[in-house]
């Protein structure tokens, strides 16, 4: 529990707002969504997402951080403490995995009642090729004790939520921290270069197939414990619950999603997409932290009338990456809702009606795109 704080800072036991019926986006929301941006849908043609282009979400501010001086320190429950700076941590043998990441309040603002925080629609999600140091490898040798049940993770920025003064911290059950299936990763390059500031320079967390706040930005502290981390981001924040007062289940692994790379062009405020009559080629991208995506349908009707789309070869090589689709529509003129639904290996699959809850996590309802198909879609 952190100090005493100014009254309006907030109070670890009062829950997160619920926006009033039909209330709107609030100046606060909006000065979170313009910190934190989504990837620009046209970007989903790129397998891996270009430099900016990637979703960011960061709690608190983007510390400032030198390589040059970073150390990551491994303690607790472990025999053999370790402290590593960078070109340590570069001299050992290394992964590079393409992941697609995806932040756990993906489509919050959709909900209704609408969770007040950051206020995804869809966007909130990014590829890249992720360099590192499998976490396996390090517990290996620091040489993790019989006891150790978890590994928290601590990341270097700072703030308060819900009146709780903290670190960024999260932990992973031992098995999925230990795990080389997927194998998880202290990143020290993005796409072949050092990470971005945004993105956890000079080291972050990568656990492939799990939601965004799993993977801890700014990393500088790993610590093994014979407990489960009970910590503000583990314990109040990211967990499925109905109340305030259920204790609900935690936030984990991606749930199945399809996107579409917006057909057409768009109109500047409405982004209802214009499209000429005849066949148009929709195409996105689909994924699941579930193991890989198995199908795709498509509908011209809000979901009505489902066809299967046609999926880009299984990418043996990219399992916890998301995967082409395309379908050809014969748009008619007039107005359409092109929806798409992905299912996964596991017969996961995507909600036609929201689901909810009151964090607006691991929410994964069907996209819905507005199109509007004209011969002449009117003067210059
Ligand atoms: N230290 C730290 N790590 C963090 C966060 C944060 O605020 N601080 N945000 C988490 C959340 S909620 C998400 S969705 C991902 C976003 O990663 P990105 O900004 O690189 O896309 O980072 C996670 N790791
Ligand atoms: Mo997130």
């Amino acid at each position: 529990m952190g100090p005493e704080l100014e009254p309006g800072l907030g109070d670890v036991s009062a829950p997160a707002r619920l926006a009033d019926p039909g209330e709107g986006i609030s100046r606060e929301e909006l000065a979170l969504a313009t910190r934190n941006h989504g990837l620009p849908l046209e970007a989903l043609r790129y397998d891996v997402t270009p430099p900016g282009l990637h979703y960011v979400l960061t709690h608190y501010d983007i510390p400032e951080t030198d390589a040059a001086r970073w150390r990551l320190r491994v303690g607790g429950l472990v025999r053999e403490p370790l402290s590593l700076d960078l070109d340590a941590l570069r001299s050992l043998p290394a992964l590079t995995v393409r992941v697609t990441m995806e932040c756990a309040g993906n489509g919050r603002a959709l909900l209704s009642p609408r969770p007040v925080s950051q206020p995804w629609l869809v966007e909130a999600v990014g590829t890249a090729d992720w360099t590192g140091v499998p976490l396996r490898s390090l517990l290996a040798a620091a040489e993790v004790g019989a006891e150790a049940v978890e590994a928290v993770f601590t990341g270097s920025d700072h703030g308060i939520e819900r009146g709780v003064e903290q670190d960024y911290r999260r932990s992973l059950p031992l098995g999925v921290a230990t795990g080389a299936d997927p194998p998880v990763l202290v990143a020290y390059a993005m796409n072949g270069g050092p990470l971005p500031p945004q993105h956890g320079h000079p080291l972050r967390l990568v656990v492939p197939g799990w939601y965004g706040m799993a993977h801890v930005k700014w990393l500088r502290e790993i610590t093994l414990t014979d407990s489960p981390f009970t910590g503000f981001q583990q314990a109040q924040a990211y967990r499925l619950r109905q109340t305030a007062a259920d204790p609900g289940e935690p936030v984990t692994r991606i749930a199945p999603r399809a996107l579409l790379t917006p057909p057409g062009f768009p109109d500047f405020m409405s982004r209802t997409r214009v499209v000429r009559p005849g066949p148009v080629r929709v195409a996105g991208r689909a994924w699941s932290g579930h193991g890989p995506v198995t199908a795709v349908e498509v509908s011209a009707d809000g979901g009505r009338t489902w066809s299967d789309a046609v999926l880009g070869t299984s990418d043996g090589d990219h399992p916890w990456a998301w995967r082409r689709w395309h379908h050809v529509w014969t748009a008619v003129p007039g107005r359409h809702l092109l929806t798409a639904r992905a299912t996964d290996a596991q017969g996961g699959t995507q909600p036609l009606d929201q689901p909810w809850n009151r964090g607006g996590f691991a929410n994964n309802l069907v996209q819905r795109v507005a199109v509007v198909c004209v011969d002449d879609a009117g003067p210059a």
